[in-house]
């Protein structure tokens, strides 16, 4: 069966901005309080999108979620017109304005986990959107996760979107960003990788030696309850399975997703020595799965401490990176600029691209530096999405980008997104209607009806 994989990557919306919200992501802490600038944060993406089309490779994109989110300062007990909402929660409890206007969504390897027709019993492709309980400000975005997926994947004889798993952290669930499928091609019957960092519920994965390791500095933000339940729930065969546990010494530097260490794409996967709890015994296994699975061996390709400390690892987001097939065997990195910048990972880069024996034979290196600072690179914006061509004919077709898209979504950032948004603006109500204008025409771009709180409310 033949199919391909569809990079859809989150447009970012018109408050990005640098609260310090991600208690465990090195970069969101460290640069809180920054002035943003959500028009560059936008067009940086853009470009990105734009020369991974240029390539031949389908791409399309996934539209921002309405902020500040009103609705749950409505529920927090704010009353009154929108803008007397906005001064009240500013003045008495401005962190929850600041967790309602974030631009989080734009990360859209956490909006969900996703199987291909190809592994699901029902031959339908599946969709769960992630329920982000482990920060707050994420924790809001489920409900237009799943809107804006069913608006695209309509089909229901193809697709299923689910409900997000029960919010809490027994279930605590971020999506595609710990999720890797392994195949020969897209087309071919793939191994899921599941990564998680807590058990969730006792007894699951327990073993004495899972049981005694947990991070001590900052919190996992995945379950393995949750993987479980997503698999089942996707109706995928426990044989193309495989849990393992994130490194808590990886998650205490910073490692708040396995997608900070590890990369796969199609027989690739790129990993660091210290991702998961036991390593060596990790790979060995997907090695064995991979081989009864698909006949065909698997190129792990590991990444020493000694050439890429973890420290460089997070810092430069070398494993944020996406590998992309460029033509069948040749492969290119996708990497952040930050990458080029580190010296220990640039050596690196260049070595591994430098052997003739290994698939991965190009670097591109991007500036997303607006993401980054808050810990989002190349991989964290985008989700992957693997279609067969009728499954591809059967997408809402207004979000497929092309030129033409590119050229527009460029002219609507540029007319408006701001330039400059310091914390103290997500107070400013015509920042709420500039976004809600953005956002409505943008429905429109994207044929996509009305799928905002704004635009539902009087429907
Ligand atoms: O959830 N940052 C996001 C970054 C998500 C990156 N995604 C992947 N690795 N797949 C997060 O921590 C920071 C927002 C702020 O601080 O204002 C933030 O939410």
């Amino acid at each position: 069966m033949s199919a391909h994989e569809i990079n859809f990557d989150g447009l970012v919306g018109p408050t990005h901005n640098y609260a310090g919200l991600s208690h465990g992501n090195v970069a969101s802490m460290s640069h809180r309080g920054l002035v943003s600038n959500p028009r560059e944060a936008a067009l940086q993406g853009l470009a990105k999108m734009r020369f991974l089309a240029d390539l031949g490779l389908p791409q399309a994109v996934l539209p921002p979620h309405e902020r500040p989110a009103l609705w749950v300062l409505r529920a927090a007990g704010f009353t009154g017109n929108d803008a007397a909402v906005l001064a009240a929660t500013a003045k008495h409890a401005p962190q929850l304005l600041v967790a309602c206007s974030s631009a989080s969504n734009m990360w859209v390897a956490n909006a969900a986990t996703f199987t291909p027709s190809r592994d699901a019993a029902d031959g339908r492709a599946h969709f769960t959107p992630a329920n982000l309980v482990a920060k707050f400000h994420r924790s809001i975005e489920p409900p237009q996760t799943a809107r804006t997926l069913r608006a695209i994947f309509r089909d229901e004889r193809r697709f299923v979107v689910h409900d997000p798993l029960p919010a809490q952290t027994a279930f605590s669930d971020e999506g595609a960003a710990n999720h890797t499928r392994l195949a020969p091609n897209h087309g071919a019957p793939g191994l899921h990788l599941f990564v998680h960092g807590h058990r969730g519920f006792r007894g699951n994965g327990a073993s004495a030696r899972a049981r005694a390791v947990a991070p001590e500095k900052f919190a996992s933000r995945q379950s393995r309850a949750a993987f479980e339940a997503i698999a089942r729930c996707h109706l995928v065969n426990d044989k193309c399975v495989l849990h393992a546990q994130q490194n808590p010494a990886a998650i205490d530097a910073g490692v708040f997703h396995n997608d900070v260490i590890s990369v796969g794409h199609e027989n690739v996967f790129l990993h660091h020595e210290q991702a998961f709890v036991r390593t060596p015994a990790v790979i060995a296994e997907l090695r064995r799965r991979y081989r009864t699975l698909t006949g065909d061996e698997i190129v792990a390709l590991k990444v020493p401490a000694r050439a890429v400390p973890l420290r460089d690892a997070v810092k430069s987001y070398l494993f944020n990176s996406q590998i992309v097939t460029l033509t069948p065997g040749r492969m290119a990195l996708i990497a952040p600029l930050d990458c080029r910048e580190n010296r220990r990972v640039h050596a690196f880069v260049s070595e591994l691209i430098g052997r003739s024996d290994m698939p991965l034979r190009e670097a591109h290196y991007f500036d997303l530096r607006q993401s980054m600072r808050n810990g989002g690179g190349p991989a964290c914006l985008r989700l992957r999405v693997v279609l067969t061509d009728e499954e591809l004919a059967a997408i809402a077709p207004g979000v497929r980008f092309t030129p033409e898209l590119h050229e527009h979504l460029v002219a609507w950032v540029k007319q408006h997104y701001r330039e400059r948004l310091a914390l103290r603006d997500l107070a400013d109500p015509a920042l709420l209607e500039e976004s809600r204008r953005a956002l409505d025409e943008l429905t429109q771009l994207l044929g996509l009806g009305n799928l905002y709180p704004f635009q539902l409310a009087g429907a």
